[in-house]
């Protein structure tokens, strides 16, 4: 019992220290070079969301990229992407041409990266389904990570991933 405990204390810790960790690298990175791109003129950092900052190759070139909310002067709140290369590219979701047709993403009050490999698929399309009735034909599996988006109370959810060169959304219901 006391072992169980402390384990469970421990990886709270952890946790605890790598969001910490992770939290503040986005606010130096926010500060020192994302804010001075053109991209991000008249935007913020959002922090208030239930996640900060995502890490993890999301345009399958193995190099890491990061995720996060930027806000605009009108309170609506965007999904930012720096897909890290050879050569860095912003793309921001939430913009007068999202792929989704959104315009504010606070509803997502939780993003989580989906790890490369895991299957991704619509919950769906008729009628509700499971992922055993999913034929294998409409599911996808990428090589490297992709998002997961949903709202805590809400059923709004769905993952969001690159592929071909645009994004694509898989609606969890
Ligand atoms: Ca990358």
């Amino acid at each position: 019992m006391r072992i169980t405990i402390t384990i469970l204390f421990l990886q709270f810790f952890l946790n605890a220290k790598a969001q910490s960790k992770e939290y503040i690298s986005f606010i130096s990175d926010w500060e020192s070079t994302y804010s001075k791109l053109p991209e991000f003129n008249g935007f913020d950092l959002y922090v208030d969301a239930n996640f900060f900052g995502i890490i993890g190759d999301f345009f399958g070139d193995n190099i890491n990229d990061h995720v996060f909310y930027i806000i605009d002067s009108t309170n609506k709140v965007k999904l930012a992407l720096i897909d890290k290369g050879i050569k860095q590219k912003v793309y921001i979701l939430g913009l007068h041409d999202d792929p989704f047709d959104i315009d504010d993403y606070k509803w997502a009050e939780i993003i989580k990266k989906v790890n490369r490999g895991e299957v991704l698929w619509s919950n769906f399309t008729d009628d509700f389904r499971k992922l055993s009735e999913v034929p294998e034909s409409e599911k996808i599996y990428l090589n490297y990570d992709a998002l997961y988006l949903h709202a805590a109370e809400s059923c709004g959810r769905g993952f969001v991933y690159w592929k071909s060169g645009k994004f694509h959304w898989l609606q969890q219901e």
